[in-house]
């Protein structure tokens, strides 16, 4: 059986010297064996675990990671990053489960993980709300929860332990500070904006950055704001839309990804008009497609947002059974990329 050993772990006064919260026989997800669930509204689980004997895979950190889904170039690295790392390093175990963007479907997982008696909870919680309960559970069961690219908004911080992910105000705010300095503070322009997951952090707080850079300038208005669902498809089906209604009355796109941009880029060659030359467009992620696409010159700018969070989450799952104290927001490093500077990083990408 693996131990886990708090010692100083923020946010907590007493603790119990040693919590014991491992799975100490068998790898049974969902009580099928480790198969993949096939009933259509639930969620995808696999376990990626060697299977060995079980001295061996007792001693493991178990590891339950809650998926959205598959939406977008971002989310695919993000999940290889996650399962490299960890399928990687013989001390852990990996318990993966696809939501498929459904909340409901990760209430399920990570109750199945808490059934399970796994080491700690990875969370990538597809909207901001309704987390209380199922967090509460958790918490009761005494394993920790990891916030993984998007958080949540609960009255008590203490139901997760660390948040690890990236500012998204900062991001909104960087697109629309590159937007101004490449086009003109003074220049008349109209933005559309097609926005991320209804109720998911990353499209709240991009939406909120960007329209507090956009409020201080008032040659700068965004004329129509709608969600792209953070897909290419749905993308290039809003951005139909608004050019049907606003046509050359747009001067620029804000997209909250790369992959709605993308799609926005090819409804507005299909309208007739020349992506990042007669409508600007900004986005967020900074993916090799998008890197791609500035090269072709017909995306103008994108704001990184770091997908590769593996390595950052095995640190904190790591430092946490060390009862090192944990920062409640691990923040990644990124950039903004416009013009040479993302041909340059082009060929360093990997996703
Ligand atoms: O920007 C987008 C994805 O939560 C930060 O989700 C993530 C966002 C990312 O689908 O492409």
């Amino acid at each position: 059986m693996f131990k886990f050993k708090k010692k100083s772990l923020v946010m907590t006064t007493v603790l119990a010297t040693v919590l014991l919260l491992s799975a100490c026989s068998g790898n049974a997800v969902n009580g099928n064996g480790g198969k993949a669930n096939n009933t259509p509204s639930a969620p995808k689980t696999e376990d990626t675990a060697p299977k060995s004997d079980n001295t061996e895979s007792d001693k493991k950190i178990v590891v339950g990671f809650s998926q959205i889904g598959a939406e977008s170039g971002w989310r695919d690295a993000e999940t290889q990053s996650i399962k490299d790392t960890f399928g990687n390093d013989a001390q852990f175990e990996l318990k993966f489960s696809d939501a498929q963007q459904k909340q409901e479907n990760q209430i399920k997982a990570i109750r199945t993980f808490i059934s399970q008696k796994v080491d700690a909870i990875a969370l990538a919680p597809v909207v901001e709300s309704g987390w209380e309960t199922v967090l509460e559970e958790a918490k009761a069961a005494n394993i920790p929860v990891f916030l993984l690219d998007r958080t949540v908004k609960v009255s008590d911080e203490s139901l997760y332990t660390s948040f690890i992910g990236s500012d998204f105000i900062l991001e909104g705010q960087n697109a629309a500070k590159t937007m101004m300095e490449l086009l003109g503070e003074d220049k008349q322009v109209n933005i559309v904006e097609l926005q991320g997951t209804v109720g998911a952090s990353a499209a709240n707080d991009r939406q909120q950055g960007f329209q507090e850079i956009v409020d201080a300038n008032p040659n700068y208005k965004i004329i129509k704001s709608q969600s792209g669902d953070f897909t290419r498809a749905k993308g290039k089906e809003v951005m139909e839309a608004f050019l049907k209604s606003d046509g050359k009355n747009i001067q620029a796109v804000y997209a909250h990804n790369d992959d709605m941009a993308l799609g926005a880029i090819q409804a507005i060659e299909e309208y007739g008009l020349v992506p990042g030359v007669d409508i600007f467009i900004v986005s967020v992620d900074g993916t090799k497609p998008a890197f791609e696409a500035i090269r072709d010159g017909k995306l103008n700018v994108t704001v990184e947002c770091n997908p590769l969070l593996g390595p950052q989450l095995k640190q904190a799952i790591l430092d946490f059974k060390d009862g090192v104290t944990l920062e409640k927001w691990i923040k990644s490093d990124e950039d903004v990329y416009f013009g040479q500077k993302a041909i340059d990083a082009l060929p360093n990408r990997t996703y």
